[in-house]
């Protein structure tokens, strides 16, 4: 208001007041980015225009020029203000049909446990929204074409038993990279899909972090997960410690959710030449986790080393052991092995096993969707799932996983390797390793990591390998690679070397204790007289002050609910940025992935809806050749047909 009154002052149009203050400070023109959510939005378009994508490129690939879609389900077309809050508006113009969430809401955990059990065909969990694209495209899939595909999940695969669309890498990746609030996506996305159970991956006391947090983290995080929409809570420890376990079942439970322990596998129990981690140590930890009062059994196999006999074998001992507990099964198809070894566990009495859609399974990420569902259509295990649906919605995700060209895996990996077999690397692990290799340049480098990796477990004593303690493996392996030592030289001159960080801190017992006990004589050569963490780390941790912390986020940022408090409880810094970059770039979640990887072309026309029934057409016009005195390039829009402009300092 301030400038308009300016502009409409005759007496300054006219010139006959001295303007020279304002001549001097052309500053005083240029718009600072206000509240509004449109103006915001220009300014992140115009500064990806001027300086390049917002979020590092992984690969020279560009996203395609793609709009990924798939059958139209009607929807209700009120606008959000107009729409009633009652909890039983629908989105759509015809509700999904019920699924196991309605029986899970009508008859709690155990009622779905039950429910579950006395399921004739195979269950399947669908991890294309949360696993598979971690694995395969580095968790940088987004919030919008998530839910561009969710009604048409909601409405042809109510029989799924879960859609795990949460947790593990996805909440720091959605903050960190993709700029978007990993809280309103399971808010939305549980308004599209309200029939089908939400599961997420809960790293025990890690929560999903990296690292152990005081207890009321752990407990307060699961609370605001069921507040946001989350149903079942997949738990496990990175090194099975079961004190860890325990206490995240616990937080999971206590906040109503549905509490699913996992037992991390490794190793391989059909070998009898491998000892330590044998079936009986699978069978005794799955006794102790349904004595803590696990509602569903987890196998959780992140590296894909859970081979079809090994699956007969640890299945059947678990089904007769725990004849009324839903036995869920999670593998990663790393060898090529993973459709076999689920059929196998489906044969032995798993009720439930993980399987992407097709387009977005295979190598590191779950077995096949369609290839199950194929597999066991018209036997006793017929999942009731119906191929051509299947086939759809992975024509949905093939286009759409071509919008995320630049962090596609598959530039790099182009088959399976059943080399996992002895380095027991995880899966999302494993990609991950292969394009930093890559990304150095150095195709060998793999090569040697994997064999490194193999020594560096083994050095550490034979760990359960999965986030974190599979980063204390690869940073260690990467060590050895990078200063060419042998397992041998490691531990000879562990006191001199300067071991990772996170190394350190695992010998210290920060991330917990290890079965059959810390590495000796390394853990003393390395540690010396440093402190160490006796029992569960968060034990010793004192509680976080929610309050305080929420005070001192809203001196520095605007709008901060609880929810970013946790983010901050979680991820301090990488949170700060975020909220940040959301008061001056705004909801860059509801622009196209494209668009938002990097930028609109100029004269390019499109549409960006930021609420129900609230959409923004905006045309990019053109950028200035010329920078201003302060270093800044003016880029032009038209918003909703009337021009606009923002400055952007050029970076270059
Ligand atoms: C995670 O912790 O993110 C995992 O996917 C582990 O398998
Ligand atoms: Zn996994």
């Amino acid at each position: 208001p301030f400038l308009l009154n300016v502009l409409e002052n005759q007496k300054f149009l006219n010139g006959t007041v001295d303007t020279y203050f304002i001549d001097e400070h052309p500053q005083l023109f240029q718009f600072r980015p206000s509240q509004n959510r449109a103006q915001k939005l220009l300014n992140y378009l115009g500064t990806v225009l001027v300086n390049g994508p917002s979020t590092p490129l992984a690969t020279s690939l560009k996203p395609a020029e793609v709009v990924p879609h798939l059958p139209e389900i009607p929807m209700n077309l009120k606008a959000a203000s107009e729409a009633s809050e009652s909890e039983d508006e629908c989105e759509y113009a015809f509700k999904p049909p019920n699924g196991f969430r309605q029986i899970l809401l009508a008859d709690g955990p155990a009622g779905l446990a039950k429910a579950v059990r006395n399921n004739k065909g195979l269950l399947l969990m669908d991890t294309t929204f949360r696993d598979a694209h971690q694995s395969l495209l580095a968790t940088r899939v987004r919030t919008f074409d998530l839910l561009k595909s969710s009604p048409y999940v909601a409405h042809n695969f109510n029989g799924l038993f879960a859609s795990e669309n949460w947790g593990g890498a996805t909440f720091d990746v959605a903050l960190r990279f993709l700029h978007e609030c990993p809280w309103e996506r399971l808010e939305e996305m549980r308004k599209l899909i309200p029939n089908i159970p939400f599961q997420m991956l809960l790293r025990g006391a890690n929560a999903v972090g990296y690292t152990n947090y005081p207890d009321n983290v752990v407990f307060k995080f699961c609370e605001l997960s069921v507040q946001a929409g989350m149903d079942i809570f997949r738990v496990f420890d990175s090194l099975n410690y079961l004190p860890n376990l325990i206490l995240g079942m616990e937080a999971a439970g206590k906040a109503g959710g549905v509490v699913e322990a996992a037992i991390s596998y490794t190793g391989d129990v059909s070998d009898p030449s491998r000892k330590k981690y044998d079936l009986n140590y699978y069978l005794n930890l799955a006794d102790e986790l349904v004595k803590a009062g696990t509602h569903i059994l987890c196998i959780k196999d992140m590296a894909g080393l859970l081979r079809p006999t090994a699956a007969k074998l640890l299945i059947s001992a678990l089904r007769e052991r725990h004849p009324d507990m839903p036995i869920h099964i999670h593998t990663h198809d790393t060898s090529g092995a993973g459709v076999a070894s689920m059929l196998a566990a489906a044969e032995a009495g798993a009720d439930i096993v993980d399987v992407a859609v097709d387009s977005m399974s295979g190598m590191t990420s779950q077995p096949s969707m369609g290839a199950i569902v194929a597999s066991l259509k018209g036997t006793e295990l017929d999942t009731g799932i119906e191929l051509s649906k299947v086939s759809e919605y992975s024509a949905y995700w093939e286009q759409a996983r071509t919008l995320y060209g630049p962090f596609e895996c598959a530039t790099t990996m182009k088959s399976g390797n059943a080399d996992v077999y002895m380095n027991e690397i995880p899966g999302g692990q494993y990609t991950n390793l292969q394009f930093q290799a890559f990304s150095l340049g150095l195709g060998d480098f793999f090569e040697d990591v994997k064999k490194a990796y193999r020594e560096a477990n083994l050095l550490l004593g034979d760990i359960i390998k999965v986030t974190p303690s599979s980063k204390v493996v690869g940073d260690l392996a990467q060590f050895m690679v990078q200063n060419k030592l042998s397992a041998e030289e490691v531990l000879e001159k562990a006191e001199e070397l300067s071991f990772p960080k996170s190394v350190v801190e695992f010998l210290q017992g920060s991330i917990g204790e290890p079965y059959g006990g810390f590495p000796e004589p390394l853990r003393s050569r390395v540690l010396k007289n440093m402190p160490r963490v006796e029992g569960r780390p968060g034990a010793s941790m004192p509680p976080l002050d929610f309050t305080v912390l929420k005070k001192d986020l809203q001196e520095k940022h605007p709008h901060i609910s609880d929810k970013d408090v946790m983010s901050s409880a979680l991820y301090p810094q990488v949170a700060d940025e975020f909220f940040d970059f959301r008061d001056s770039f705004g909801p860059v979640d509801k622009l196209d992935t494209r668009i938002f990887l990097t930028g609109p072309k100029v004269g390019e026309e499109f549409e960006v809806t930021i609420e129900r029934g609230k959409t923004l057409g905006i045309k990019t016009l053109a950028m200035a050749e010329d920078l201003t005195a302060n270093g800044e390039r003016e880029v032009f829009f038209e918003l909703n047909g009337q021009l606009r402009s923002v400055f952007i300092k050029d970076k270059e």
